[in-house]
This record gives structure tokens, sequence and C-alpha cells, in this order.
């Protein structure tokens, strides 16, 4: 048996000395990293990656934590790295804890791509930090700055405002609660911010915590729920209060959830980020980094937003923003 393995391991194409050949046949194999598993944002942005990565011929692997949290991110970066993989596609949990472990897969060799969250301050060319080949997610201030203003609208100009959020660090949710405070602060002081907690991306942590803020302002006008789990877990606690319609809630993703709370309700708007976009997006772009098409490529791709309400809920374009689980 040994000497069998070993003559045949002899005749296998990747040993065999035929040189340029093995470089022309090699398959790449592209890392997407996600900031959680499970979460249906990342699970659809996978989806659209595969369907990229299947046209191409590409080999995508994708892994992520089991919790949104950079001790447990950074371990996965540097196992891929040390397996050498061509391109790792990340949505990186800390803006500042990701730069090191990315910055040793980039001066090895590996092409870096941010996708949903960025790296530094996000400008890769102009900023600190400037090796990933590109940044493609949501505008994330615009985003928040659409949550807040319809929500602002809803309440009818004035009132308070409470703000559900993930942790701080995160470059998606920082700047959705940025742009949120913003559109109150125009407001020039009708609009209260009563407070903002961090949940930790547990739905059942931000139930927790909007009970109490439910107990301590009787009659808060309106949440906004930075991402998924914040805006699940605040909208459970207006349902476990009997608040539904009463307190209005801006809802950031798109989830089957959060779209049956729209139809009942509980929840005024729903803001779809476009997930299968930016997965496929970033698989081109590792395909055309590695082919030498950087012309191709640009620093910045904003990939837009559906924002969903009653009245365009039935329509083609938000049915088919709605995430996969
Ligand atoms: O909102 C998305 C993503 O954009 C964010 O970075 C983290 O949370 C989500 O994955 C939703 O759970």
């Amino acid at each position: 048996f040994m000497l069998a393995a070993c003559g045949n391991s002899g005749t296998t194409p990747g040993t065999s000395q035929t040189g340029g050949s093995s470089s022309a046949t090699k398959k790449y194999t592209l890392a997407l990293i996600v900031g959680v598993k499970g979460d249906p944002f990342y699970v659809t942005m996978q989806k659209g990656a595969q369907a990229q990565a299947d046209k191409l011929g590409v080999t995508l692997v994708v892994d992520g934590p089991t919790q949104f949290k950079d001790t447990l991110q950074v371990p996965i970066v540097d196992a891929l790295t040390a397996k050498k993989v061509d391109v790792i596609i990340i949505a990186a949990c800390d803006k500042q804890s990701l730069i090191a472990p990315l910055q040793r897969a980039n001066d090895q060799g590996i092409k870096v791509i941010s996708v949903d969250t960025f790296i530094g301050d996000g400008d890769y060319t102009n900023g600190p930090i400037k090796f990933p080949l590109s940044y493609i997610g949501s505008d994330n201030v615009q985003g928040g700055n659409i949550a807040g203003q319809a929500l602002i609208k809803a309440i009818g100009g004035k009132g308070s405002i409470y703000i559900q959020n993930v942790t701080p660090g995160i470059s998606t949710t920082d700047q959705r609660e940025q742009g949120c405070k913003e559109a109150i602060t125009a407001t020039n002081g009708a609009i209260k911010l009563v407070g903002v907690d961090y949940n930790n991306d547990s739905a059942a942590k931000a139930t927790q915590q909007t009970a109490a803020m439910l107990q301590r302002i009787s009659n808060l006008s309106g949440i906004f729920g930075t991402n998924l789990f914040s805006a699940e877990g605040a909208a459970q606690a207006v349902k476990n209060a009997n608040k539904q319609g009463q307190i209005k809630i801006a809802n950031f993703d798109a989830p089957e959830q959060a779209i049956a709370d729209l139809r009942s309700g509980v929840v005024d708007l729903v803001i779809a980020q476009k997930p299968a976009d930016m997965g496929s997006t970033a698989v081109q772009y590792a395909f055309d980094a590695l082919n030498g098409n950087m012309s191709n490529i640009k620093k910045r791709v904003p990939t837009g937003y559906v924002v969903i309400d009653k009245t365009n809920v039935d329509t083609p374009d938000a049915q088919s923003a709605i995430y996969k689980s």
C-alpha cells in the first residue's frame, strides 16, 4: 500500500515537471470571511459571492466567527493566511483590530478586499490604510440619515428617539449611528436623543435593553435599530409592551421577520442593503486583480439601498431585496 501510494503521488499533475502549465491551470482560491456565521445578511452575501465564483470557475471558501467579535475573527484570518489563499474578502468585525492581521496577509502576497465593513477610516486612496484593493459596501452615514429622517417624519417632527446599536468600533453601525444623530441635530432641539445602547449583536439583549428604556421613557416616540438583530430585538420589546404603532421603528436590514413586522404595523421602515451585490462584486474584483486587470477595480463601491415601507413592499424591487436565510 505504501509503495503504491508513493508511486501514485509521483504522477499527480501538481508534481510533474511540466513547468508553466501548472500556473495556466491553477485554480484560484478566494476566502470570504463574514462578520458572523448564520446572519441572513451574510448568508445572502455568500450566495452572491458563490454564484459569481461558479461563473468564473474559482474556488470560494467561506468562514466566519460564531459571534460578531474581533477576537474570534483574527484567528480565522491568520489560519487562511497560513493556508496561502489567493484573496481574502472580509467584513472586518472591528475597524482597528483587524488591521494588523490583514496587513500580515497582504505582506505575504494575499490580496485583501473589504466588504460591508471597512478597516481604518475606509478611505483606501488617501487614508492611513491603503493596502485593501477596494471597499465594497453601503454608504452607512447616508443609511443612518435615511433612517433618522424617516423616523423624525413618522413621529411628526418632535419627540424622543432611542438608538439600539451593536458594538462601538464596527464601521457600519458606527456610521449609521452618526447618520441618525446628524438627522436629529438638524431638528435644532425638536427631537431629543434619549440614549444609545449596545447589544453585542444579540437580539435578546436588545429586547432587554429596549424594555428597560420603555420603562424609563414611557412616551418614547421612535427607535432606530442599526442592524438586523438590534432592530429585531427592539421590535420584540415594543410588541411585548403592546406599544406597536405607538412607537415608530426604523429597521436597518431586511430579513423576513422585518417584512412581517412592517406588514403588521410594528415597523415603519425597512432599509434593505444589497449584500448579494457586495459578494458578487468582491469576487469579480478578486478575479480581476488575480488576472492583472486592475483598471476594472474602484477603491470604493457604494452598493445602494432599497428603502421599503408599506407603500412599496409588494413591488418586485422590494421583494427581491429581502434577505435569504
Ligand atoms: O447590518 C449588517 C451589516 O451591514 C453590519 O455590518 C453587521 O450587521 C449586519 O450583518 C446585520 O446583522
